[in-house]
């Protein structure tokens, strides 16, 4: 569908353009004076790493405010991923994922060269479709590496009845999810393991950081050992592992924002339904739900997807007109995963993560994003809808 950009923009009112960008996302930042009170106790010690009293401290703050007595910290997601499926000891072979998702998702499988074979996703979720993964699993199935896409759980019951069948690890990607809780409990204490996130554009952050979670003191143990190069005393190296350590400058920050974490929800929560106010009647403007059954969502993300026919433009031509507007939306996730060259799927494969990853559009939402502002961006998508339905395309004003 071809819409004449330049011509729709001239339509529109001007001051909708914010003056400066607004982003996807905005880090959930203390002062600097708090940060510096809670890295002081590191500068004063001369301890900057390896196990230090901040590291201790906000290890043992988030495994209470999770309800988990097993969480390991770590420098980021993606390589407590990777040590995640390392703990595993995996034979080689297949591992069932999502396309769906962040490159980190497949790219440890490769570090770890066990190949990726892709899922298709539920519509509405944008979760791994368990039907699908029942029919995938053959003898070269080693795991199951399913991704709480934008902090929605998946099945994780159907998921865990399938692992469970057929005797496979389930290594949950929760890098959204901080904060969601699934019928009571944390959804991060899922599976055999859960990675979780904590990079500048997550509700809590540490900068670059990230824990697992697991189900078992033998997990536990063992991936203490891993992320610090499998050393267990200072004579005795017994696994090949890695440097995984979270720092304390990382960890500072988060003791700084632990307790902000609801709040920053709540937060989050009131900009979604204003953004359901401001959208809910726009046609072909599909919103997440504010209410998901049994699910405490966190609001990490607020993707909406775009169909084309009815809102007269697709998600392309509505992001770039965001853009000249000064809004940063984001396409999150696109391309898929299966896409890449080193995953080799054929388009076609998996018709419902194309079908997502073309329409869906991450609009901005962070705790102290201006309700105005929230306003003007769903007058600007309105405007650019209602312009375009009414014909503006066959205009040159
Ligand atoms: N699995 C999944 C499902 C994931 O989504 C991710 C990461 C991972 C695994 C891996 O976890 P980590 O190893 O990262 O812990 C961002 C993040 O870099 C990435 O962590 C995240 N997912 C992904 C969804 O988003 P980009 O390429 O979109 O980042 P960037 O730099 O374009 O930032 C997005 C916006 O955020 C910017 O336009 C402005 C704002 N921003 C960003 C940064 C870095 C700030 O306001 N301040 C900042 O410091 O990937």
């Amino acid at each position: 569908m071809s819409v004449p950009i330049d011509a729709l923009i001239q339509k529109m009112p001007p001051e909708l353009r914010f003056e400066s960008p607004v982003y996807v996302t905005r880090p959930n930042l203390p002062t600097l004076e708090e940060y510096a009170s809670c890295l002081a106790p590191a500068w004063e010690r001369h301890w900057l790493t390896n196990d230090g009293c901040l590291h201790e401290a906000l290890e043992r703050q988030l495994a209470e405010y999770l309800g988990t007595p097993y969480l390991r910290l770590f420098c980021n997601g993606t390589i407590a991923l990777l040590t995640a499926l390392q703990a595993l000891e995996l034979e080689p072979g297949n591992v069932i994922t999502t396309p769906f998702s962040f490159p980190a998702t497949v790219n440890v499988l490769h570090w770890h060269r066990l190949r990726p074979v892709f899922c298709d996703i539920e519509p509405e979720s944008h979760n791994l479709d368990p039907a699908h993964l029942q029919a995938l699993i053959g003898p070269d199935t080693r795991a199951i590496l399913p991704v709480h896409v934008y902090g929605r759980p998946c099945k994780v019951e159907a998921i865990q009845d399938i692992a469970g069948q057929h005797g496979l690890p389930v290594v949950y990607d929760a890098a959204h999810a901080i904060g969601v809780r699934y019928k009571g409990k944390s959804l991060l204490c899922q599976g055999d393991m859960s990675m979780v996130s904590f990079h500048a554009t997550k509700l809590f952050t540490t900068a670059e950081g990230g824990a697992l979670i697991m189900n078992s003191e033998t997990l536990y143990d063992r991936i203490r050992l891993l992320k610090n190069f499998g050393i267990a005393d200072e004579d005795t190296v017994i696994a090949p592992g890695i440097n995984g350590k979270m720092n304390e400058l990382q960890a500072a920050l988060g003791l700084a924002r632990i307790n902000t974490v609801n709040d920053e929800i709540q937060q989050r929560r009131r900009i979604a339904r204003l953004y359901h106010d401001g959208l809910g009647k726009t046609p072909g403007i599909a919103l997440p739900p504010l209410h998901i059954p049994d699910v405490e969502s966190n609001f990490a993300y607020f993707p909406v997807r775009v169909e084309a026919r009815m809102f007269g433009m697709d998600r392309n031509t509505l992001c770039s007109i965001l853009r000249y507007f000064n809004v940063f939306a984001r396409k999150y996730f696109y391309p898929l995963c299966s896409s890449y060259a080193w995953c080799r799927v054929a388009k076609g494969a998996l018709p419902v993560a194309e079908s997502a990853a073309e329409n869906a559009l991450c609009l901005p939402i962070f705790g102290k994003l201006p309700f105005a502002w929230v306003q003007q961006i769903c007058a600007i998508i309105n405007e650019a809808g209602s312009i375009v339905r009414s014909g503006c395309n066959n205009s040159h004003a």
